[in-house]
């Protein structure tokens, strides 16, 4: 395990939560019901995917200035819940597994569909731990395709199997499997079975029991 790459929203930040709240005001303006199960599934995908599954689910076909103005409006809401993000909204754990990871001199990276990914790092104060940061701003496909963490590993120069990558969201355990990365689901083990290991939270964890959870 020589790096580890962190998925950002419900990894090391419960940022998902607004992404929810965000999502469904806007399918509520367009008349489209849209409930937890429905948000799962959009969890690691990128801001265009996301919106184009809801314009699915309700049936709409829309022009691309639409949508433009749409992701927009689900933007400004979303950026309003996160502007008061402190570093307590940091997930339990987290911290303290990042300063053991940087004890032990394993390089740390963030691998995130988020345009607004440097934003919540500054203001959780979390940006000083990361090597490389990888966000949706940098990348032309979002997960399941790989190229988020691949373009990570790149510039931490190091190899995808020396990596563990961290995944709140099937599509990005999914993206870390097809890159060739170890991948430790965080969450629900029903939702990330294809995960080599899961946890509920990194609270008590240290890079040892990842060793172990991965025969590394
Ligand atoms: P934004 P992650 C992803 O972040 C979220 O899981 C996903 O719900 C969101 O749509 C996507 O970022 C794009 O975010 O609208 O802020 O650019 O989990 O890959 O860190
Ligand atoms: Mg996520």
């Amino acid at each position: 395990m020589k790096a580890c790459i962190f998925d950002m929203d419900g990894v090391i930040v419960d940022s998902a939560k607004y992404h929810f709240l965000a999502w469904q005001r806007l399918a509520e303006e367009l008349s489209i019901d849209f409930d937890h199960h429905d948000n799962e599934a959009l969890k690691g995908l990128s801001r265009v995917d996301s919106l184009e599954r809801i314009l699915i689910k309700g049936g709409l076909l829309l022009d691309n200035n639409t949508k433009e103005v749409l992701m927009e409006k689900k933007n400004k809401w979303y950026l309003e819940f996160i502007s008061d993000m402190r570093p307590e909204e940091v997930l339990p754990g987290v911290k303290e597994f990042l300063v053991m990871l940087k004890e032990e001199g394993v390089k740390i990276g963030l691998g995130s569909s988020s345009k607004n990914a440097q934003m919540i790092l500054d203001k959780t104060k979390l940006a000083p731990f990361f090597d490389v940061v990888v966000d949706g701003n940098q990348v032309t496909f979002s997960k399941p395709d790989p190229e988020v963490f691949i373009n990570g590993a790149r510039q931490l120069n190091v190899l995808p199997s020396e990596v563990v990558v961290f995944e709140d969201a099937e599509a990005g355990v999914d993206a870390a499997l097809s890159g060739g990365f170890h991948v430790i689901g965080v969450g629900d083990v029903n939702v990330l079975s294809k995960a080599e290991g899961v946890i509920r939270t990194f609270e008590g964890l240290t890079p040892s029991d990842v060793r172990t959870m991965l025969n590394l």
